[in-house]
């Protein structure tokens, strides 16, 4: 008797120690379940936050562009208040020019050679084999014809693995690692120097382009960046800088496209958002459109950098 009653015992025991495993497996799983929903409904309201601020972005530059011609560095656009106090956390955001370095993909465009050797120039600068220029070329034009130096179809075939060349506008730098291999140096300071923009032309604004840039077409544009610059013409811009009339065909006083740069802080979130917008004067409609062409979720900023511009 005293036995069978030690094993209800035991077995009872065995049925409660159960019970307690299993209540707390059920509550751990319902606390993970919590905690990822709770992070997926932070991470969704940060998301939305950001594209607020890119919304505001391209409300400043619609505002700028319709009430004057030519674009400078004391604009609004340039003094976006930051950060942007929201419940739990803040917003950072800053708007760049980007008509202010030299497009890539105005390598596939008209006037190659003239173009080819401003990017030569780049290239020493950064100490980048210069065959980068041709190879390039080659890669981004619609044609199957090889430029001297460059590199179609017919050669990247022999490699292994083979590769076919992309023979449309590249989309971003990182494409050029395709090409020759760049140190991470190299291609931060190839980024003060180069964009990669949605069309074939280079255009730079004569008023935001920093010295850095402006020297590549002649050393005695390093002054640049110490001068007041809000020319309304480019022919204005010629009469103050003399240097600048051998590449007027490159220049203009206004800018199309920007970047806006977004750090979203809630709670325990971080978000980042660089987003890219076009801006597109019809003038035939009248209409003046803001567009977002591009988002980018994954490049890191510095808040130090947005919160001090
Ligand atoms: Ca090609």
């Amino acid at each position: 008797m005293k036995h069978e009653r030690g094993v209800a015992l035991v077995s009872v025991l065995l049925i409660v120690v159960l019970a307690s495993a299993l209540a707390y497996h059920l509550i751990s799983r319902q606390d993970i379940a919590i905690a990822s929903t709770r992070a997926v409904l932070e991470y969704s309201q940060a998301k939305e936050y950001a594209l607020a601020a890119e919304e505001v972005a391209r409300s400043v530059l619609h505002q700028n562009k319709a009430s004057s011609t030519y674009d400078h560095l004391d604009e609004d656009w340039r003094f976006t208040i930051v950060p942007f106090e929201i419940p739990n956390g803040q917003v950072y955001l800053r708007i760049e020019d980007l008509n202010t370095k030299v497009n890539l993909n105005a390598l596939s465009g008209q006037n190659y050679g003239e173009i080819s050797q401003f990017f030569v120039k780049i290239c020493d600068e950064v100490a980048v084999d210069s065959r980068l220029v041709p190879i390039w070329k080659d890669w981004i034009d619609a044609d199957q014809v090889t430029t001297p130096g460059g590199m179609e179809d017919y050669e990247w075939l022999g490699f292994e693995p083979p590769m076919r060349t992309l023979d449309s506008l590249g989309a971003h730098l990182s494409e050029l690692n395709m090409l020759v291999s760049l140190s991470s140096d190299q291609q931060h300071q190839m980024t003060e120097y180069v964009v990669i923009l949605p069309t074939n032309e280079m255009k730079l604004n004569v008023n935001t382009t920093p010295a850095i840039v402006m020297q590549i077409f002649d050393p005695l544009l390093r002054t640049v960046d110490q001068m007041e610059r809000s020319f309304e013409s480019v022919e204005e811009a010629i009469s103050t800088l003399p240097s600048l009339a051998d590449i007027s065909e490159y220049l203009s006083v206004s800018s199309s496209f920007f970047e806006v740069q977004v750090v979203v802080h809630y709670n325990d979130t971080r978000v980042d958002l660089t987003s890219r917008v076009l801006i597109d004067n019809d003038l035939s409609g009248g209409r003046l459109n803001v567009q977002t062409y591009s988002r980018d979720y994954s490049r890191r900023h510095f808040v130090e950098e947005l919160a001090g511009s």
